[in-house]
């Protein structure tokens, strides 16, 4: 009998609505059977979330703070049963989920308590007049979760979300429910107040049902482009605060003066993490012309060595074998990989492509697997003008060891996130978040709790 994934609505497990299946990526197998909400079971959770917002919103930061820190120690003694549910649900290596992706979920309740306890009023001073400002929470706030970091990206929103006062309804990918419906479990084994977590799965269709509901006051959203803007419309009726984290087109520029070692090693990772199916990765990499032969070969080695990661689903695997196709259609040199890999469970070959020109699609659009392509540049100012010519600008990665150089073009690169000489190294009080098409807001430290909360400006005139 497979595992059934209720909703958590009001510190309840609810075994509504039809079923729909879930599969381990490596095997293809079916692992779970999950509920799907229909509006019914949206407005059920949205209710919830209501009713438990104001006693929620009343407690002191510090109460709300102590909370999240007992949210983390249970994350920590269910730290395997975690690793265990999301490694089922996204066939993530055990070294990555036991070092990154659980970890992470624990460290995101704990800065966040930290940061919102710790955090000073406002107040501005002119002669007889006082302002200060108090910022309140939003309310009920949907939060939309995609499958590559399923618990990571969950845990990154509701940390703040919670703390900064709001309660909140979550809805997980499709493809991986499994560590929501553990953290569902969690909430209630620390007694956590009824209602002030529910979690609703389904498809897309049951995310529209969530953002669109008027008892919600406000979406978090991290996941694709073209979602993020079907989002934007259903809420612009009732202008909802948004705050989306979403596609990219990452670059990576190495220079002839970088530590080849150093680059060619942190390009493996920056390409080929987690199968590609990171929003960080990197998918173009611009090098310079007098090491561009030897960095290439080397690269293209490493990435043939690389143990593949399966895609998340049938349909994604084979939407990043049509890259893999339209490349060789289009006349590109593969320098390494550019197949399938046979099943079971959804494989692809790690790829490094080079030879198309900068405006195909293959070098345009995000695939979100482990290819990257690869072209040499001449001049700093080309190599700028490369990596800002994408519709995207999430992250960007720089290599090398000019001091100089490493400033001024990390200055220039149009993205919200730049890397010297490494990729991926989070500091958690950092505004997190992209520019252009990768999304709107941010998120990390402060800059999540002004998202989740509203600010009102108090003035009074001092006689
Ligand atoms: P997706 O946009 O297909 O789905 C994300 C979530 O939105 C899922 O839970 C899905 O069910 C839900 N959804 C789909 N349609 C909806 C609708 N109309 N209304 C409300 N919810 C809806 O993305 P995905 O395939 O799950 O994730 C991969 C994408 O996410 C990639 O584009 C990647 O770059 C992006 N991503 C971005 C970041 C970031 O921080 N910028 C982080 C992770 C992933
Ligand atoms: O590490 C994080 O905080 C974060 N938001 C990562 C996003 C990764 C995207 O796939």
């Amino acid at each position: 009998m497979l595992e059934r994934v209720p909703h958590f609505i009001e510190g309840e497990q609810v075994f509504e609505g039809p079923t729909f299946p879930a599969y381990d990526p490596a095997t293809g197998a079916e692992i779970r059977r999950v509920h799907e909400a229909d509006a019914a079971v949206v407005d059920r959770a949205v209710r919830a979330a209501r009713r438990a917002a104001p006693a929620w919103a009343a407690l002191p930061v510090a109460e709300r703070a102590r909370w999240m820190r007992r949210l983390a120690d249970r994350i920590e003694e269910r730290f395997d049963d975690l690793v265990a549910v999301e490694i089922a649900d996204t066939g993530k290596p055990l070294e990555q989920t036991r070092t990154l992706d659980i970890p992470r979920g624990a460290a995101n309740f704990r800065s966040f308590a930290e940061i919102a306890a710790q955090r000073p009023a406002e107040a501005f001073h002119l002669p007889g007049v006082l302002s200060y400002t108090i910022r309140r929470p939003l309310g009920v706030v949907a939060v939309i979760v995609p499958w590559n970091l399923p618990f990571l990206l969950m845990t990154w929103k509701l940390g703040p979300a919670l703390v900064a006062g709001n309660t909140v309804v979550v809805k997980p990918s499709e493809n991986t429910p499994g560590s929501a419906a553990l953290f569902g479990e969690i909430c209630a084994e620390v007694g956590l107040p009824p209602g002030v977590v529910n979690i609703v799965h389904g498809y897309g269709r049951t995310g529209q049902l969530l953002v669109e509901h008027r008892g919600v006051d406000g979406v978090t959203f991290t996941g694709s482009t073209r979602t993020g803007s079907t989002i934007m419309k259903s809420v612009a009726d009732r202008v909802k605060p948004i705050s989306f984290e979403l596609g990219g087109k990452n670059a990576g520029l190495v220079f002839a003066d970088a530590d080849l070692d150093r680059a060619v090693a942190g390009s493996v990772r920056s390409v080929f993490t987690n199968g590609g199916q990171v929003c960080l990765c990197t998918e173009r990499l611009y090098v310079e012309r007098p090491v561009f032969e030897e960095f290439a070969a080397r690269l293209a080695q490493r990435a043939a060595e690389v143990t593949p990661q399966p895609m998340i689903s049938a349909q994604h695997r084979e939407k990043v074998l049509s890259y893999y196709r339209l490349a060789r259609k289009e006349g590109a040199k593969v320098l390494t990989g550019g197949d399938a890999l046979p099943g079971p469970g959804y494989f692809v070959e790690p790829t490094v492509v080079t030879g198309l020109p900068e405006d195909s699609r293959f070098n345009t659009e995000e695939i979100f697997g482990p290819v990257c392509h690869i072209a040499p540049f001449d001049t700093e100012e080309e190599a700028l003008e490369l990596a800002n010519s994408s519709e995207y600008g999430l992250a960007a990665t720089l290599w090398t060891t000019n001091l100089d150089r490493a400033h001024r073009v990390a200055q220039r690169l149009e993205a919200g996130l730049v890397w010297v000489n490494t990729w991926y190294l989070r500091d958690l009080r950092t505004p997190f978040g992209g520019v252009k098409l990768s999304g709107i807001g941010r998120e990390g430290g402060t800059q999540s709790l002004d998202f989740y909360s509203e600010p009102t400006t108090i003035t009074m005139e001092l006689t």
